[in-house]
């Protein structure tokens, strides 16, 4: 069967976690994609081993489905190599620290007159102003996009998610833009730039909480748990902060991830009010709409866990479900990795590395009727470096065996 991307080359051009994650869902779809590296290759490879002299699952696990070619940028015949490259492919991704493509002398307006068609895609961690010039990491994104200040307890300091909203949240961000600037280059004929600022990615995905921020000009927020509120939307714990209630509630046997989040819509009451052994609440005044159990969410939340408390969250899972009530209990990433169904969905994937052996992954979130994926291993570091270079551009071997001495590839 073919592939959404099939036929589509990209060079890409990324490290660390954003760009290679927006670059692996390219390559999912279809792409062939060129990751063209240093010859020490993307840091990560080496970061966070976890086997001796083996690429790290930092690596393999964002670098999925690609080629790699190792290139000196630096050297004038890696440039000129680099200039070949441009001319043959259809987008370029990158997300180096600000600039740093530009100081390889490769600007955006020399690009366009290499290949009018290319479309070109930089993450940044910021947009234009007075961050431009400064590096990103994905913590640094959540900090200023809006999510540390609004996760965790209103009485504890700014949390970090576990979620790379920062670096993979940005990916998708990219890849959205990217895939625009290929349909609409179908019609122009025309590449373009496409640029995301990580901060901007992490504040799209923090939109509901400047909603709130305007609708505390109004009053508190009566969704939220917290008591006080100043000018700022508040750390609200566990709350959604959205129109229908939930909260995190424990179950036996009380281990860490021992909880089911559960969320009360309107029709939930009276099957909850039942399941926890108290229907006489179905129909009491002080209890019976959601307007009359706002001010006191904590104390429903509160005779929910007296009940959830009494079972493990699969029971609770199936007994709240039974009545369609939403709820999830909490999946430790030990629970995750063997979850059946994860892997009937192939979420949860196996890769046979040619240096590491078999290891986990996640596999494509998107899933396209006409296009799909098969997960294969990230490439070895300038595994190849023949293929591309010598078969595809046209390098004659004894060329290549000479740029390879003195360290241009
Ligand atoms: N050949 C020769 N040199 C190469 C090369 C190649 N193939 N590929 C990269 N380089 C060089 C670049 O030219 C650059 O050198 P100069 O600074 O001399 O121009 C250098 O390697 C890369 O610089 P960098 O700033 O990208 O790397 P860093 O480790 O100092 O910073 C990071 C890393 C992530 C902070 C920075 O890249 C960044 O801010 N990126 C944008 C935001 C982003 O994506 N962050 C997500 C990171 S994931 O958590």
């Amino acid at each position: 069967m073919s592939k959404a991307l099939e036929g589509v080359r990209v060079l890409d051009m990324t490290h660390v976690q954003s760009g290679p994650s927006a670059t692996q869902i390219l390559a999912w779809l279809g792409a062939d994609v060129v990751k063209v590296e240093a010859l020490t290759g993307d840091i990560t490879r080496k970061q966070l081993r976890d086997i001796p002299d083996v690429d790290s699952l930092y690596f393999t696990m964002l670098n999925c489905n690609k080629r790699s070619v190792t290139l000196n940028m630096k050297s004038p015949e890696g440039k000129q190599i680099f200039t070949d490259l441009v001319r043959q492919s259809d987008i370029l991704v990158e997300n180096f620290g600000p600039g740093a493509v530009d100081r390889m002398g490769f600007t955006w307006d020399l690009l366009q007159g290499l290949n009018p068609g290319l479309i070109y895609a930089s993450i940044k961690g910021f947009g234009e102003g007075p961050y431009t010039h400064y590096k990103a990491y994905e913590v640094v994104a959540q900090a200023m996009g809006g999510s540390m200040s609004t996760t965790g307890f209103e009485d504890g300091p700014p949390v970090a998610t576990g979620a790379q909203i920062g670096d993979s949240g940005t990916g998708i961000h990219a890849v959205a833009g990217i895939l625009a600037a290929l349909v609409q280059r179908g019609q122009t004929g025309r590449g373009q730039r496409v640029t995301v600022a990580m901060q901007h990615a992490v504040l799209n995905l923090c939109r509901v909480k400047l909603r709130d921020q305007q609708r505390l000009a109004h009053g508190p927020l009566a969704e939220y748990p917290n008591k006080e509120f100043t000018g700022e939307v508040p750390r609200s714990g566990n709350a959604s902060g959205g129109g229908q209630p939930g909260w995190a509630v424990k179950c036996k046997p009380g281990g860490p991830n021992d909880y089911i989040y559960v969320i009360v819509q309107p029709p939930g009451w009276a099957p909850i009010s039942a399941l926890i052994g108290r229907p006489e609440l179905t129909d009491d005044p002080e209890w019976a709409t959601p307007e009359a159990r706002l001010n006191k969410l904590d104390k429903m939340f509160q005779l929910i866990e007296e009940w959830s408390i009494n079972y493990d969250k699969w029971d609770v899972l199936a007994q709240l479900n039974a009545h369609n009530i939403p709820c999830g209990p909490i999946l430790s990433t030990e629970e995750l990795i063997s979850d059946a169904s994860l892997v009937d969905n192939n979420m949860i994937v196996t890769v046979d590395h040619p240096e590491r052996g078999a290891f986990t992954t996640v596999g494509c979130p998107i899933k396209l009727s006409d296009s799909p994926v098969a997960v294969e291993t990230s490439p070895l570091l300038g595994q190849h470096n023949e293929d591309v270079y010598v078969r595809e551009l046209g390098i004659a071997p004894d060329r290549f065996a000479e740029l390879q001495k003195i360290g241009v590839i």
